[in-house]
């Protein structure tokens, strides 16, 4: 039998108590989602392989849905940012929130039918990621971007589509602010 819980997630440090798991993605794992991976390495020559995001999950068992916390650490590749990889869900038909507690950032979508769309993280934002939408989300600030995650616990990661012909837009620093452009590389 399940029973209701009350999970305290701070909206600064983006911990969750308690929790059921969680990991951390070193730079190094997220080279070959830049454009310019070779700025990666540079990156890592000069400051270490420093961590880019951590995931902390609740995902109580049993339950057809699971919430936790993103912790995304500030730096810039060239005139791209930290980022997450990005992923559709595996499962069609699951959509999910991100709800920004602190720090700044854009999240970056598309559909599989190619449409795209950004909407901006910041506190105060509740972001709707629909079913069958791309979604990435991106640190543009100086600061850590922390926000809570909800969705169904089939949904799934699906990686693969998204490493190999990357997001259709990037979010680029351009003349000292951001901007979100059409992605070169991207493959259709
Ligand atoms: C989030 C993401 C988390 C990390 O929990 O998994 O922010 O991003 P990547 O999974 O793209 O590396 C989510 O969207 N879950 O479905
Ligand atoms: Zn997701």
């Amino acid at each position: 039998m399940q029973f209701p819980e009350g999970v305290r997630i701070d909206g600064i440090t983006g911990d969750v108590t308690p929790s059921t798991g969680r990991y951390l993605k070193k730079l190094s794992a997220l080279r070959d989602l830049y454009e310019a991976p070779e700025l990666v390495d540079a990156y890592i020559a000069q400051h270490g392989d420093v961590d880019a995001y951590d995931v902390i999950e609740y995902r109580p068992e049993g339950s057809d849905i699971c919430f936790g916390t993103t912790i995304m650490h500030p730096g810039k590749i060239g005139r791209e940012y930290f980022l997450t990889r990005g992923h559709f869900h595996a499962k069609s038909g699951r959509g999910e929130t991100y709800y920004t507690q602190s720090g700044q950032g854009v999240l970056l979508l598309h559909s599989r039918s190619g449409e795209t769309r950004a909407v901006e993280m910041r506190p105060g934002i509740c972001a709707f990621i629909p079913p069958d939408w791309a979604h990435r989300s991106v640190n543009t600030g100086t600061e850590k971007l922390v926000f809570v995650w909800n969705c169904t616990i089939d949904a799934g990661h699906d990686y693969a589509g998204i490493a190999t012909r990357g997001m259709r837009q990037l979010a680029v620093e351009q003349n000292g602010r951001l901007a979100v452009i059409g992605n070169p590389k991207y493959r259709d």
